[in-house]
């Protein structure tokens, strides 16, 4: 659990990047600044504001540790930009589900007079986050590096969105019709290249990883003034791809089995086609009679907007034991994380242990 006290942090934080947008001159016309606030008022909040916690928690730790001052607002803001770079992902993420529901309540694109200015939403929030960084961190000697983690963040979540979009699959995707192979093998063979354990790996560390783990944990180190070396550096990426791993694999179990009451959004997964945790791991079935009959149902039922065929999916998962495989898997994970925390502690004994460990268990819960 994270300490109360950050959150309070993230609390006024939030607060003050509200004023901060509100008292932004207008442009153009009056208004602009409060449809910006409006924007962060019902994005940026009702979330478990992992990553502005992890980037106070980390920056107070190494700050500490190196006998450096250390100015928790700061690193508060700090930390709220990475929260407001994420809500700029959420937004847009929603338009390119199809979704409904974000942190129980209808998302952004969805609200009346609102609809396809979310995509420009989300561009002006991504803006927001570096116009705030960099007015809080003008003076301060590590803010070149700030600006180049979080450009590389923006870069690399943009690349993972692009791979993750381009790997839904339906079963009348507008490809087949270009196809010259009959439609029945037009699909299989889009499954066998897209829904893949590989292609899933690939494209979770670059949608979810590097922006909910190794984005915090490097802007807390710098805020704390730790620049990694190269040998830090790897070991913490390739952490932090791990954790990246687990959370979004739980991410895709949770999209199909959790209440929507409890994770604040309806599961879009299986109507979207999406390459998930659950469909590539359905799809590694080894049995060749077994996995015939499963590549069948997919082709047939999967990538529909149609409750029935949801629903044949969501049947064909619970026949071969996905979540069995799901808890064997999570705790394989988990135990190569914590090899690799170890790991890190002895190599890398300035990158707080404890604030690693939170996230594995924050992340397992
Ligand atoms: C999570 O995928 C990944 C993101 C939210 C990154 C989006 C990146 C952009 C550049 C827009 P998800 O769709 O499974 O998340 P959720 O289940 O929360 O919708
Ligand atoms: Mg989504
Ligand atoms: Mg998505
Ligand atoms: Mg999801």
């Amino acid at each position: 659990m994270i300490d109360q006290k950050y959150l309070t942090l993230m609390e006024d934080a939030r607060k003050e990047a509200i004023q901060f947008v509100q008292s932004y001159p207008d442009c153009v016309r009056t208004g602009t600044s409060q449809h910006l606030a409006s924007v962060l008022e019902y994005n940026l909040g009702g979330g478990k504001m992992q990553r502005g916690a992890t980037t106070v928690l980390i920056a107070e730790k190494v700050s500490k540790s190196l006998g450096l001052p250390f100015d928790e607002k700061q690193a508060a803001i700090a930390g709220i930009c990475t929260e407001i770079i994420h809500t700029s992902f959420l937004i847009a993420d929603d338009i390119e589900d199809h979704a409904i529901t974000r942190r129980g309540q209808d998302c952004w694109y969805r609200l009346p007079g609102i609809g396809l200015n979310a995509i420009n939403d989300a561009s002006l929030t991504e803006h927001i986050a570096i116009e705030l960084l960099r007015s809080r961190f003008s003076t301060h000697p590590h803010l070149l590096n700030l600006v180049h983690v979080f450009q590389s963040t923006l870069f690399r979540t943009g690349l993972g969105q692009h791979l993750d979009n381009s790997s839904c699959y339906s079963p009348n995707h507008d490809l087949f019709k270009q196809d010259t192979l009959p439609l029945h093998e037009a699909q299989l063979n889009f499954i066998h290249k897209h829904h893949t354990p590989e292609n899933y790996r690939n494209i979770t560390n670059f949608k979810t990883s590097f922006y909910t783990y190794w984005f915090p944990i490097n802007v807390g180190l710098i805020v704390g003034g730790l620049i990694p070396n190269d040998e830090e550096a790897k070991l913490i990426e390739s952490l932090c791809l791990n954790y990246g791993h687990l959370f979004q694999a739980k991410d895709d179990m949770l999209d199909c089995y959790a209440d929507p009451k409890v994770i604040g959004k309806i599961g879009t997964d299986i109507e979207d086609g999406k390459c998930s945790w659950l469909v590539s791991t359905a799809l590694s079935e080894t049995n060749t009679e077994l996995k015939a009959k499963i590549e069948s149902t997919i082709q047939k039922h999967y990538g529909i907007n149609n409750p029935e065929d949801v629903a044949v999916i969501k049947a064909l998962y619970n026949e071969i034991g996905i979540p069995a495989k799901w808890d064997e898997y999570e705790s394989k994970l988990m135990k190569e994380i914590q090899e690799q925390i170890h790991l890190l502690g002895e190599k890398a004994p300035k990158i707080p242990q404890d604030v690693l460990d939170l996230l594995l268990s924050i992340t397992s819960k």
